[in-house]
């Protein structure tokens, strides 16, 4: 009974032995489980920053825009521009770029792409928008000078020259002259003549088809078509002897210049907006032989 007892209790404790590992241990495999990199990262695109066109300039909306991905590389082929925009036509609009990684993260840029009017045109619908305006036009001839007052609207025309006052109104096909003489208004129904609405027509749509551009003394100047010069001739009764032209400045009509003869007198003009509704007119002096 003893020698089974002793037999079993070595035998429990070979087992317990082996159990706990007294002999070698079988190891872990070294290899590591290949990790899965998710890629959460959309692409940057760049180069889609606000350009301004003026109507006419060539625009490729994907020249200088690239996409780079943090895994993918270089997405540009891969981005799709919509939006819809016309060079032809002044205005701004969004232009949207869109490209994904093959992760799917997407990136979506809105690009605003402004078409600007040539500078004649800007020039000629301010002028135009403005609807009515007052010029102030200083003569300056020697040491005389005098003031003269212009105001045109779209139905009547002021003029307020040397202390007396021309009003000229439009209504339909009546035309109303109104002259301020000693402090009161006298009022004339007289005929629209061609001359009177023509002239109200042409200050009232100007157009820039009635300039043609060149470059005198390296600025940029815009000359009367010759067709509308013969008219502004017949209309002033041919006291201009060298065609108006215009330099702009800040979108505006800046200066205007032509040579008036009156008289006998020659005037070089030059007119100078310092303001979009004020000018002045410097003359030369008169001499008169
Ligand atoms: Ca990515």
């Amino acid at each position: 009974m003893r020698k089974t007892f002793i037999t079993g209790l070595i035998l429990l404790v070979s087992l317990f032995i082996h159990a706990c590992g007294g002999n070698e241990i079988p190891t872990e495999p070294t290899e590591t489980i290949p990790t899965v990199v998710v890629d959460t990262t959309a692409p940057i695109i760049s180069g889609a920053n606000e350009i301004t066109i003026t109507v006419g300039d060539s625009f490729d909306p994907t020249s200088g825009i690239t996409a780079i991905d943090n895994v993918d590389g270089n997405l540009s082929s891969q981005i799709v521009v919509t939006g819809a925009f016309d060079i032809q036509v002044a205005g701004t609009y969004i232009i949207t770029y869109t490209v994904s990684d093959l992760a799917g993260n997407q990136t979506v840029v809105n690009r605003t792409l402004i078409v600007k009017l040539q500078a004649i045109d800007q020039a000629i619908l301010n002028w135009n928008q403005a609807l009515g305006y007052t010029m102030h036009i200083q003569f300056n001839s020697g040491t005389e000078s005098y003031l003269m007052i212009v105001e045109i609207d779209e139905a009547y025309m002021r003029i307020d020259v040397l202390d007396e006052v021309i009003y000229y109104e439009v209504d339909g096909d009546t035309c109303y002259l109104y002259e301020m003489k000693q402090l009161s208004w006298q009022k004339t129904t007289v005929n629209c003549s061609e001359k009177g609405t023509t002239e109200l027509q042409f200050l009232a749509n100007f157009s820039s088809d009635y300039f043609v551009e060149q470059i005198i003394d390296e600025v940029k100047t815009y000359v009367l078509r010759m067709e509308y010069y013969s008219s502004l001739q017949l209309f002033l009764g041919s006291s201009i002897t060298s065609n108006f032209r215009m330099t702009l400045s800040n979108e505006q009509i800046n200066q205007i210049f032509f040579t008036m003869t009156r008289n006998s007198i020659v005037f070089d003009m030059s007119i100078t907006l310092s303001k979009f509704n004020e000018t002045t007119v410097s003359l030369p002096e008169v001499i008169t032989s």
